[in-house]
């Protein structure tokens, strides 16, 4: 039997995503993702000055603001031709990784793993934790008086197969509660060297405006220290466990085969990153070539024409184009849908080889989940991968932060020229960033991001391949139209942002 079942608004992500899928016999056969709002923030910056565009940009999210913030500035480091002093390179790395932890943890805790946990258990809990407690009693008396969010801040859920350990459940629900304080500590690592979060003050062409004092790093390094435990400690344990509950999972969610990285943190200053760029298609990796990546918009409701380049792109919204149906444009590499995100980061450096410390905490990650690496790509690999790469850029902040020096210059002066060009390739937590500007009359003329939820959303392109997440929900089950639990989990394990993705 043919169903249609179309989830809109997809919660428990960040902005507004509609998912359309036709079932057969209880299997997707179709998807199509929807971005189904529209903000402007290519156009908002035109004609302003080029300084505006790392606090503009940072604006188009309150999830990965640094993020946009330094593919803005590392855009304006091309175009005026200077690079940070080691301070300045460090105090990015520092922030920009800083984020991603805090991304991967709220993702996991506050967004996805509720797909997982049954957290009506929590209305049987004898113990006498307070916080599973308090938990326990808001839950009852919300069922109790029958309100439409029974159940708290959690239920209702989808009815569904969840985690039957209880000692597991309850685990993670505690560690969601945790996770709320780490998060915090991971908000102000950042906010240490950016002067304040969301949104950094700090950030500025040729390095970071924050200067570097011993009491700073030592604060760094207590804050760190409790994100360390916490992301060893609890959250690697709760991912690999989950994996154990759902063994599925590793055969579903498995998108288009291609993989996009850019080179991100830097460890010297001519550049050699800690996890290196590729674009990694049919298994072979090949390096990233700029001028492969291009965005359609035959079903996108704009009318600007299809198949730019980023450097003439264009963004003339058309609200009534027949036959579009995404405020997302259609990002291809050399033609193709390309996965972007911690998956394909740490996919690409494996490949690569060269970082020795990832390939073998990649091959100790899928040796405690008894599996092979053609695994990670799936539901669960995501998952794992966000979970390992927090522990990985925690043990490079320590090392970062060793390497600061009191006291010594974090940026260098700079001159705005009247005409120039930059491009800004850098990553977020949710995959390749691209942020390109164009400079007239000492003027923004044209500035134009592609984004990574912009690729991994997208909609079908010109020759109608489906973007990476309509590829990867055909296939998956659906037990019951009415709720669609596995295709969320699908959905959910992109960790979709569609207010980046629509900018
Ligand atoms: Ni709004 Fe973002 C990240 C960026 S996703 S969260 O990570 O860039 O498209
Ligand atoms: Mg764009």
């Amino acid at each position: 039997m043919k169903e249609t079942i179309s989830v809109s608004p997809v919660t428990r992500i960040e902005g507004h995503l509609g998912v359309k899928i036709e079932t057969d016999n209880g299997r997707v056969t179709s998807a199509h993702v929807v971005g189904e709002m529209f903000r402007g923030f290519e156009q908002i910056l035109r004609g302003r000055d080029p300084l505006d565009a790392q606090q503009v940009t940072q604006r188009i999210c309150g999830v990965c603001p640094v993020e946009h913030g330094i593919a803005s500035v590392l855009a304006q480091d091309a175009a005026y031709g200077i690079t940070p002093p080691p301070n300045g390179r460090l105090l990015r790395n520092l922030a920009q990784a800083a984020n991603f932890i805090t991304s991967h943890i709220t993702h996991f805790y506050l967004l996805s793993g509720l797909d997982f946990v049954d957290v009506a258990q929590v209305t049987t809990y004898t113990g006498n934790d307070p916080a599973l407690v308090a938990l326990r009693d808001w839950a009852k008396s919300e069922l109790a008086n029958n309100t439409v969010s029974a159940g708290g801040p959690f239920l209702p859920q989808f009815p569904a197969q969840l985690i039957r350990d209880p000692a597991l459940n309850l685990g993670i629900l505690r560690h969601y509660l945790e996770a709320i304080a780490v998060r915090r500590d991971g908000h102000k690592l950042g906010a240490l060297f950016l002067g304040k979060l969301p949104h950094a003050a700090t950030l500025i062409p040729g390095g970071v405006t924050e200067k570097v004092s011993a009491i700073q790093i030592a604060a760094a390094r207590a804050l760190l220290e409790r994100i360390r435990i916490f992301v060893e400690q609890v959250y690697l344990p709760d991912v690999v466990a989950v994996a154990g509950a759902f063994p599925a999972y590793f055969d579903l969610g498995r998108s288009c085969g291609n993989f996009l990285a850019y080179d991100v943190f830097p460890e010297t200053d001519t550049g050699s990153p800690f996890l290196p760029a590729g674009a990694l298609i049919g298994g072979r990796l090949q390096r990233v070539d700029a001028a492969a990546i291009a965005e359609d918009v035959r079903y996108s409701w704009y009318s600007s024409a299809s198949g730019r380049r980023p450097t003439e792109g264009e963004t003339v919204a058309d609200p009534h184009k027949s036959g579009a149906y995404s405020w997302l444009k259609a990002p291809r590499y050399s033609g193709k849908p390309m996965e972007v995100g911690t998956l394909a980061r740490l996919l690409v450096a494996y490949h690569d080889g060269r970082n020795t410390t990832v390939k073998s905490a990649i091959d100790g990650l899928l040796k405690a989940l008894g599996r092979p690496a053609a695994a990670l790509d799936s539901v669960l690999g995501r998952h794992a991968a966000r979970a390992l790469e927090s522990k990985l850029l925690v043990e490079c902040c320590a090392r970062w932060l060793d390497q600061l020096v009191p006291d010594q210059p974090t940026s260098v002066d700079f001159k705005i020229p009247a005409t120039a060009s930059g491009m800004g390739l850098t990553e977020a937590a949710r995959g390749a960033l691209g942020h390109w500007i164009e400079i007239k009359d000492h003027k923004i003329a044209n500035y134009q991001c592609v984004v990574p939820t912009t690729w991994n959303c997208s909609p079908r392109d010109d020759r109608d391949q489906p973007g990476p997440l309509e590829q990867s929900l055909v296939g998956t089950p659906v037990a019951d139209p009415a709720a669609p639990i596995e295709a969320a989990r699908v959905i959910r394990s992109f960790d979709p942002c569609l207010a980046c993705a629509v900018h």
